[in-house]
């Protein structure tokens, strides 16, 4: 397993996100539908502090939509604020923005104690990369987005943009990456593409994956490469789906790279439809 980290690089995007999140009332976690767990951060409780957060899975069009339900009430269940949320199809702002009021409000009502009134409420969104914060950000700023400009009293060099009248967003996104003792973490990452290290294996990334597949999504896999029976070892079913798409080296052996790069492409760009690659125990 070559999926490596820099712990001094990892150290360093953990403390700007939590001098980031100083500055905000609410913090929007986002994370891959289809890989929910391993596309958390297990330390962004503790740099919560007392923050509330809501967490939204997104591209749930990409993910199983019954496992994706399962993982919503694994969440609820353990007390957290989960919505829903695809680019795709635009759904789930309109709950986004309402569950951060709702999350904001004890905040704001103090506010207004202390006499502060109209302060807007503040939030920002964290997630590991590629998970679709650029997207979220500009699905909440909409055309607002022309409005945005620097704020009285917050330090300089960030910018807010503005949700609504009463609702603005931290123009930067919070990088967090997951740690990952747990190589499954990295393999799921690296397929769906939080992590692109040229250092990757893929092969190795890939075999992962056609394993998941062949145990979760027997009969997808069957109809895309166009295979009867699944063999049980995944090497050979690596080789048969190589074959079957026509990756070979001269002497007709399969190129394993090759291979990999159809069936990651493939995965990722749902020609084996919707796919959740973990399930909450
Ligand atoms: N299918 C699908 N793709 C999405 C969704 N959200 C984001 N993406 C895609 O995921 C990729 C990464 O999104 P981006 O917002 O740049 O992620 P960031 O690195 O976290 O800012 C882009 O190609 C987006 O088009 C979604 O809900 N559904
Ligand atoms: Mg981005």
């Amino acid at each position: 397993m070559t999926i490596q980290w820099f712990p001094g690089h990892m150290a360093k995007a953990t403390r700007e996100v939590q001098e980031l999140i100083k500055r905000v009332d609410v913090v929007v976690e986002l994370a891959d539908a289809r890989v929910p767990q391993a596309s958390r951060n297990p330390v962004l409780n503790e740099i919560l502090a007392d923050r509330p957060s809501v967490l939204a899975l997104v591209k749930t069009d990409m993910a199983d939509e019954s496992v994706t339900k399962a993982w919503q009430h694994h969440f609820e269940q353990n007390g957290e604020t989960v919505v829903l949320m695809n680019a795709k199809h635009n759904q789930g702002t309109g709950k986004l923005v309402q569950e951060v009021k709702r999350l904001a409000q004890p905040k704001m009502e103090a506010l207004q104690k202390k006499g502060i009134q109209n302060r807007s409420i503040r939030a920002m969104i964290v997630g590991v990369p590629n998970v679709g914060k650029s997207t979220v950000i500009n699905r909440l700023v909409g055309k607002n987005q022309a409005k945005t400009g620097n704020k009285p009293g917050v330090t300089q060099g960030n910018h807010w943009l503005k949700v609504s009248k009463q609702m603005d967003l931290l123009d930067t996104p919070g990088i967090l990456w997951p740690k990952f003792e747990d190589p499954e973490v990295g393999y799921k990452l690296a397929i769906t593409g939080a992590i692109k290290d040229e250092r990757l294996v893929y092969q190795d990334v890939v075999l992962y994956l056609i394993q998941k597949l062949r145990e979760h999504y027997p009969d997808a896999l069957k109809a895309r490469y166009n295979l009867s029976e699944l063999p049980s070892e995944g090497v050979e079913l690596f080789e048969a789906i190589g074959r079957k798409r026509g990756c070979l080296i001269a002497g007709g052996d399969v190129d394993f790279d090759q291979a990999a790069e159809v069936i990651l492409r493939d995965f990722r760009s749902q020609k084996l439809g919707p796919m959740s690659l973990e399930e909450p125990k």
